[in-house]
């Protein structure tokens, strides 16, 4: 029996929403080519690229994905509220920095922690990591100052929404901070609730609120909660650059999952990090959004209606119009060094479309006589492939662990040459 129209028209919808979990799903598609420019023009020189390539893209990803990058703050003041020479036995010196946005100190601002490695010779290279839950929670270091933000309780030791000492370390699993430092890297961290509460209803209150009129509703290229915890990135950078004992020149900025898409998002509009680390990212981040494996535009639009700009729903189900897609954005990295790492169980973020966006940036690289990813095919899980693109695929689910910061470390010290 044939289908009626009407069905075979709720068929279509029906699967332009649904996951794809099965390679042989995947539709065939055609990526943009990061190295031909609007009007139709072969980029074949590193000039082509910077002066009228570079900023297309760019531009295309303000106003189709993240929304307009924030403007720079009009005061920018750092207040040093912590400096313990002797932090973790000695190993490190500690920093807490409250980087406020405003002259007034009851405006939004964002609490830096920052341990630097004591045994290292003049500034020390950094990870800049963007965290879920705290400062508090990356350590069980009791100098840690708690935060006062509201947080989501899942359940991780934190009552009330609002962090508690039971939930000092929670979270140290995933940033292994005494080997980080023991391999002579400093770690700089904040809340990214400091800057955009992760919430539907809130996310406006801080940062955006400078710059937005969170009475109206957003405009369609008005950045959302990924532009706000981008932008605070570029804060804690500027920070950096004024701590002697930090390398703000060999800074990677680093996030996993929907923080994963906020650093590259960081990385791709503020050309100081050195290094710009995808962890996990999946939909909107490393992953490309043509091959509709796992989460989709439609979904993640649904889902979390605050992270990306309105003009990105218009591709709910439409991915073959979008003007880009995300290799284009790890692109935007080069020629500094760009890294994409992906889990074997965790699906819903597309490890092979993370890969592949990864590849795809390769030409991009090559152009500025950088090396692209060394590999053709995904490596096996474990096995680092380090160019000036680098991936690994680790064995396991959604998460950051420290045989992923080892790949970073090692990835860190090739590229510094160290
Ligand atoms: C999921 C979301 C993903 C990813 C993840 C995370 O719910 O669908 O895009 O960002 O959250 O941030 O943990």
């Amino acid at each position: 029996m044939s289908m009626t129209p009407l069905a075979a028209i709720a068929g279509a919808i029906w699967l332009s929403f649904t996951p794809i979990y099965d390679e042989d799903e995947v539709p065939e598609y055609t990526l943009p080519d990061p190295l031909v420019t609007e009007g139709g023009e072969p980029v074949t020189s590193p000039e082509l690229w910077r002066e009228t390539r570079r900023p297309e893209i760019v531009a295309l990803f303000e106003e189709h994905v993240y929304g307009r990058w924030l403007p720079d703050p009009e005061h920018l003041r750092f207040e040093v509220v912590d400096d313990e020479p002797e932090a973790l036995d000695g190993a490190a010196t500690r920093r807490q920095v409250v980087i406020h946005f405003t002259e007034e100190d009851d405006r939004p601002s964002v609490e830096l922690l920052v341990y630097l490695p004591n045994d290292v010779e003049g500034p020390a290279p950094m990870f800049l990591y963007l965290s879920f839950w705290g400062n508090h929670s990356v350590h069980e270091d009791p100098g840690i100052r708690l935060s006062q933000r509201w947080m989501r309780g899942h359940g991780q030791g934190v009552e009330d929404n609002r962090a508690t000492d039971a939930s000092r370390g929670s979270r140290a699993a995933n940033v292994p901070v005494e080997m980080i430092l023991e391999r002579g890297y400093g770690l700089a961290t904040f809340y990214y609730g400091d800057a955009a509460l992760d919430d539907a209803d809130r996310y406006r209150e801080y940062v955006l609120s400078l710059f937005q009129d969170v009475d109206e509703e957003r405009g369609p290229d008005d950045a959302g909660a990924i532009g706000a915890w981008a932008w605070a990135l570029s804060r804690a950078l500027d920070y950096l650059e004024t701590d002697a004992d930090a390398d703000d020149e060999r800074t990677a900025v680093l996030g996993h999952s929907r923080l994963g898409k906020t650093s590259l998002w960081a990385g791709a509009m503020d050309e100081r990090f050195a290094i710009v680390i995808s962890h996990n990212s999946g939909c909107g981040g490393a992953a490309l959004s043509r091959r509709r494996f796992g989460e989709r535009v439609s979904r993640i639009n649904d889902s979390f209606p605050h992270w990306f700009c309105h003009n990105f729903r218009e591709y709910n189900g439409r991915e073959d119009a979008l003007p880009v897609d995300q290799h284009m954005l790890i692109a935007l990295a080069a020629p500094r060094a760009a890294y994409v790492a992906s889990a074997t169980e965790d699906l819903w973020a597309d490890p092979r479309g993370e890969f592949l966006a990864a590849y795809h940036a390769g030409p991009v690289f090559d152009l500025l006589g950088e090396s692209p990813l060394p590999v053709d095919d995904m490596p096996e899980p474990g096995v680092a492939a380090h160019g000036t693109v680098g991936f690994h695929l680790r064995d396991g689910g959604h998460a950051i662990l420290e045989e992923d910061w080892a790949h970073y470390l090692d990835f860190a010290d090739m590229h510094y040459g160290r």
